[in-house]
This record gives C-alpha cells, structure tokens and sequence, in this order.
C-alpha cells in the first residue's frame, strides 16, 4: 500500500469517528490524490522559493507552531504577493476553481457550471501578482471559500493539504444546499461514461467551464498556466479549461455570468426542444461561445450606452404642437433630463500602463463598427483620448487610479507627463480594470507667471453621488419611487462631507467593511437598488431581480398604454387636456427606458470601469453635459490624508464597526480617541476622524484621518501613526 493511499485511510478513519456531519468524496479520490502529491512534489522542488528563505530560516530559529512571516493569507481580494511566490498559489487556486465549477452548483442539474481565475495584482506593484476567484454567478468567491482556501494554499504537508480540501469540501456542500445526492449522482454518471461533459434531467450535456484572464503583467501568462494546470488536476472529463488571454478582471467576471445566462435561459426557453439531445447539446454550447464571447461584453455595454443618450425624434416634431404649459412641463422634466448628447470635450483616459487601455481600445473599435454598420452618428458621442497602456512603463507606476487617489495628483509617467492632463476632462482606472476615479487639473497663470497646478477629485464617493441621484430622479420619474428603495453602500474611507451630503439629501446609506465583496453584499441586502462605490473607485449599482422585472414589466405596460393613448390623440388631436397626459406618459416612458440602458450599460457581475465610464458619460450628457466642476461642487470634501505603517505583524489589529474602530490590540483605540481630543487639533472640529486597519493586500497598516483642515489632518496622522508603531511594536 502506497503511503498517500495509507493516509487516505488514516484520514477516513479519522472522520467516520467524529460525530459531526461526515463530508467524504465531494472531491473525487483519485483527483485528490494527484493534488496533493503534486502539491507535495513542487514543495520539494519549487518551494523553496514560495516560502523562502526567510520562512526556512525562521522555521529553524523558532520550533514553535505560528503563523510564519510568510503565510499568505486570502486578502480582500483573493491572494496577493511578489510573483515570485505565485506559482503554487495559482496551481491551487486553479484546483480549488475547477471544484467550484464543478461541484457547487446549488440548485438544479440544469444550472450553470463556470468559476473564474484572473491572476492580477490590480493597484499594486508590478512586481506582485495575485488570483481572484470567480464563482458560478460571476461574483467574487464567496466568504464560506476563504479559510479553506486560505488554509489550503499555505498548506505544506500533506496532512494540512488533506485537512484544508476536507474544510474545502465542507464549504462546497453548504453551497450545495440539499443537492448533495444529486450532484453525486450526477458524478457517477460522468466517470461511468466516456463522455466529456455532463448529462442534465433533459439528456443535454453541460459542461463544467473554468474561465481564465490575466492581467497585462509579465508574470501574468507564466501564472495562468500553472493555475491551468491545477485546474486539469481534477480531469479533463470534469472540468473544460477555457482561456480568454489578457482580459480586465470585470471582463472575466462577465464571462462567467454570461455562461450562467445562456445555460439558464436555455433551459428556461426550453430552446431546441424538438431537437434531440445531440443537436441541443450543440446549440447550448454555441450559446454558451457567443454568451461569453469578448464581443458580446463590449457590445453589451456600448448599445447600452448607446440607448442611454438616445434622442427621442418623435419628441422633437412633436414640440411644435405643443401649448405652453405643455412645454414648461417639457422644460422642467424632459430637458432637464435629456440634451443634445454631442458638447462634452474628451475623456482623457490615464489606463495605469495596464489592460485597461486595450479593453478601451476594443471598446472603441466596436463604437466604429457601430458607426460603419449603420451609420449612427450617436456613436460619435463618446470620444476617448487614451493613454497609459501596458507598453508605456510598469504598471501602475506614477499612473492609475491608486496614485491618483491616494496621492491626489495627476498622473506623471514618461509617456504622458502630468502636463498632458492639464486642462482637459480626466479619468483614470486601475491595473486591472476594475476602479475609476474622475479628476482635473487646472494651470493658473499667478501673478509672478510660475503656474500652480489645481487639482480636483471625483472618486468613488462622486460616482455613487452621480449615479444615485440620477437614479433616484429617473425612478420618481418612472413612477416607480413607492415600490423601490434605493440607497448607497460605502466604506469607512468614506468622506465624512460625502455621508453628510447623503444624509441632507435623504439618502439612504449604510457603511460596509473595505472590499468590494463586503459593499457589494451591504448593497444587495439593503436595498432594491444598491449603488456602491468604494473610494478608491470601485463599485456599481446593484439591481434586484425584482428591480428589473418590474422595470421590464412596466415598460411593456407603458408602451401599450402610449400606442392606446397616440391612437386616441389622433382621433382627436385639439384635446389638450389628453396631450397633457401624452407629455407626462412619455417622461415615464423614457424614464423606464433610461433605466433598462442603464441596467444594459451596467456589468452585472461587479463593478467595472469600462462600464462605470460609459454610465457616467451618459449622465452627463443626459444632465446638458454637466461640467465636470459642476459635478466636483455637489459637496466640498473634508481634508484627508492616508497612510501606510510597516509594522512587524499587522494582523495584531483587530476591528470593528465596519474597520471604524479597533479592538486590539489593548490601548490604541484609546489613544487615537485621545489624540482626536487633545490639543493636536481643534476641540470644536467635530468633524475629526481617524482609524487604522491591517491592508488585506499588503504587507501594511493603513491609516485614515480627516478633519475641517489639511494641517490638523497631517498632525492627528503623525500622532496617530506614532501610536500605531508604538502598540504594534511587540
Ligand atoms: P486593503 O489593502 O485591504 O486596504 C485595498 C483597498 C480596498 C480594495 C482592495 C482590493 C483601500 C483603502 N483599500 O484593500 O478598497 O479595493 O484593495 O483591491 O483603497
Ligand atoms: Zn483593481
């Protein structure tokens, strides 16, 4: 008996003793075997390198049991550290996403079977790199995954590999709902047959689909085939590998959501079914190939857009006959609303040296297709200036929307210097594609000719601003205000004038923990419309189910009660009393329409700055091209500053309150609260704040302070990262 097989045993014993719920097999034994004997072998070989020479030598100082200096834990965005270490990280997320695919499916058979693996480091350094994993929605793998994962990347023996996929197991059978026989079923049948793929009730086969997309990183295509090649661990007639190359993170996430789409609808439409199950199975996967095909996410979004900023011409001839009152309600209502969409200069787009440049680059040729195709002159009506890509430096580098928001400053690399910003409409995203901020900068000629430079900034917290408001106006427009709430999901680094401005307004807010995955939930549980925006940019609105139906489904009534009351008009075209209600029932209407283009613009599955800048284009071409400063003025930003403190452990702080405040260790929170009150800054300030958390994608602890002014926020910083250094320094 071989000892892995030996340790199978051991490890079954071990269970069947324990009185709890037994979870043996979710994960096929002979794919289990081969996992850990490979992860076994690269620790042999490859792993000096993963833990280092740090972790080695700490391992031979100190025999105790602890976390060592080089456990890389599940941050707040997947795995992240030098690229050098990556590799039998990506190898193990690449298994632990095939499972996904392949076994978490929590209802029916005829449910979707993707997951996703994007190796990027986002905002970080060029020389990181990291895994995100998607799950079968096209959202963020779920919390329950985390320690599993967590524990099953840093395992180093088998035992520890062993116990992490049996924790692995158990979070894949809580996602399995009761399903648990059905999916086994389901096993049986695959590994009894020859075929490739997986049998549903209807006899069509669907097969379990792990999507792969990288960043524009070098490190990048090295680190998607070892996460490939943990992936085929699990066996090519359990899981198909598909690879989609450089790609933005959202991107990936889509295409994961857009296999869930096509398999469900399939099913729901029950397409082909007069076919038999051979042609079916062919025209489910050929639903599936376009669903998730690149040119189906970018023109997805850009006839999004396109309807978005659509002009009525109906409405236009329909003026003329319009009396006054009709055209004071037109005035106040419609044109407020929608405005001749050409007027707004260019968007200078800064792409972080990164991926985004080429996915707006694709963006911009499917606008041209439009364009040649048919002509529509609409998509002339976004003009992207783009700069930055991935061949112009390292990544992130003096450029992307951290340095941009961190930093408050405009870009600066050697291709494109902070000057070429200079009086132009800006933006800037991330390594990946996933944040946006707005910002401008202004050269004001000053009285002895030097030129001082002003820097304004639209971040995550304007964009939630924008697009709530927005929405909120298109719903009361709608008539649907009484049926849906709508509310913005923020973070801790949150502006405090931003949560005031809310509160003014009567908008609904409610403060998450950092990470996209956390907003992202705050504002699907909170609201029927969830905007969420981190600061640094990060976010979208969320749409209930429930939303959108009902949106779809007034739209259909509206327009069947519109052609009634035209037909009415016609007959007597004198009443005004009955254009009157034609006026009002056509700002419904376009008020369910500019929602459905807002819903089509939107990338469903997470937030994306591909997405996020045609919705805010849109906006304020829809708002008579708001002037970015006009947008800038919604409210005036308290002073901030952050920062970051190299600390031995960061994880010795502990928070609560949404990170607001900290448990641990003993004694800080006191002191921040002190430093807060004492003589540092101005007793009567009350709109002071600071607190400090671990980053969960690096090697730091952040610091956030705000207040009424730049000076006092630099000393309560000072104060306040003395105080971190002092307490964590044990
Ligand atoms: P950490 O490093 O945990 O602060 C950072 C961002 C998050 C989120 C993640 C994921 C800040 C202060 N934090 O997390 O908002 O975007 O990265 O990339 O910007
Ligand atoms: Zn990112």
């Amino acid at each position: 008996m071989g000892s892995s097989q030996r340790e199978v045993q051991q490890r079954q014993k071990a269970k069947a003793s324990r009185d709890d719920v037994v979870v043996v097999g979710v994960i096929p034994e002979d794919a289990r075997l081969e996992f850990v004997r490979l992860c076994c072998a690269e620790k042999n070989t490859a792993k000096s390198n993963f833990f280092g020479k740090e972790k080695e030598e700490e391992a031979n100082h100190t025999k105790k049991k602890k976390k060592k200096k080089t456990w890389i834990p599940y941050g707040t965005a997947g795995f992240r550290c030098d690229e050098t270490a990556m590799d039998p990280i990506a190898f193990r997320c690449g298994f632990i996403a095939a499972c996904v695919a392949a076994f978490s499916s929590k209802s029916s058979r005829k449910r979707t079977r993707a997951s996703g693996v994007v190796v990027t480091a986002s905002h970080n350094h060029a020389k990181d790199n990291g895994v995100k994993l998607v799950d079968g929605e096209g959202n963020v793998l779920g919390e329950r995954y985390e320690g599993a994962c967590e524990a099953l990347c840093n395992a180093t023996t088998a035992k520890e590999l062993h116990d992490a996929l049996d924790a692995f197991e158990e979070a894949i059978v809580e996602d399995q709902g009761n399903n648990v026989a059905e999916v086994k079923e389901e096993e049986e049948e695959r590994t009894t047959t020859t075929t490739t793929t997986t049998n549903d009730d209807s006899g069509i086969v669907v097969a379990p689909v792990v999507y792969f997309g990288r960043d524009a990183r070098e490190s990048g295509a090295r680190l998607v085939e070892k996460a490939k090649e943990g992936a085929k661990v699990l066996g090519n007639n359990r899981v198909e590998i598909r690879d989609r190359g450089v790609v933005t993170t959202p991107m990936l996430h889509y295409f994961v959501y857009a296999h869930g789409k096509a398999v469900e609808e399939f099913f729901a439409k029950e397409e082909g079914k007069e076919e038999d199950k051979c042609v079916r199975t062919e025209m489910l996967r050929k639903k599936i190939d376009v669903a998730t095909h690149e040119a189906a996410y970018f023109e997805r979004a850009a006839v999004g857009y396109l309807s978005l900023i659509e002009e009525d011409e109906e409405e236009k001839s329909a003026d003329g006959n319009a009396n006054t009152t009709l055209n004071n309600i037109r005035k106040n209502v419609v044109e407020g609303l929608r405005s001749n969409a050409t007027g707004l200069p260019p968007l200078h787009i800064d792409c972080a040296n990164g991926v985004g440049f080429v996915a707006f680059e694709k963006l911009l040729a499917v606008f041209d297709a439009i364009r040649e195709k048919s002509g529509d002159k609409r998509s002339e009506q976004i003009e992207l200036v783009l700069k930055n890509g991935p061949k112009d430096g390292p990544v992130n580098l003096n450029c992307g929307s951290d340095f941009v928001q961190k930093n408050q400053r405009a870009p600066d690399t050697a291709t494109c210097s902070r000057q070429s910003f200079v009086n132009q409409r800006c933006a800037s995203v991330d390594g990946d594609c996933d944040r946006l901020v707005y910002f401008s900068i202004e050269e004001e000629e000053e009285e002895e000719n030097s030129s001082k430079k002003n820097f304004l900034l639209c971040d995550g917290d304007k964009l939630s601003i924008l697009l709530a408001f927005f929405l909120i106006e298109q719903i009361f427009l709608a008539g649907l205000a009484h049926k849906i709430s709508l509310g913005i999901a923020h973070t801790a680094y949150s502006n405090g004038a931003f949560t005031k401005f809310c509160e003014k307004n009567g908008v609904e807010t409610v403060c998450a923990k950092t990470g996209v995955k956390n907003v992202h939930k705050a504002a699907e549980e909170n609201f029927d419309i969830g905007v969420y925006f981190e600061s640094n940019g990060h976010g979208t609105a969320l749409f209930s189910k429930k939303t959108v139906e009902m949106i779809e489904k007034e739209l259909v009534d509206e327009l069947t009660r519109m052609s009634l009351e035209q037909e009415r008009n016609r007959r007597n075209a004198s009443s005004s009393s009955k254009s009157l209600q034609s006026v009002i029932l056509t700002t419904k209407l376009k008020a369910l329409l500019t929602l459905k283009a807002t819903i089509q613009t939107i990338n469903p599955a997470i937030g994306d700055a591909i997405s996020s800048v045609l919705l805010i284009e849109g906006i304020l071409r829809i708002k008579g091209n708001m002037p970015f400063a006009e947008w800038h003025a919604m409210y005036r930003d308290l002073p901030t500053k952050q920062t970051k403190v190299k600390v031995k452990d960061r994880t010795v702080i502990e928070c609560f309150d949404s990170e607001r405040k900290c448990s641990k260790p003993e004694g800080l929170q006191k002191r921040i609260d002190e430093i807060l009150s004492s003589s540092v800054s101005s007793s009567t300030d009350s709109s002071k704040r600071a607190f400090v958390r671990p980053s969960g994608t690096e090697d730091i602890v952040r610091v956030y302070v705000e207040a009424s002014d730049a000076e006092t926020c630099e000393k309560i910083c000072t104060k306040v990262e003395e105080a971190v250094v002092e307490f964590c320094s044990f």
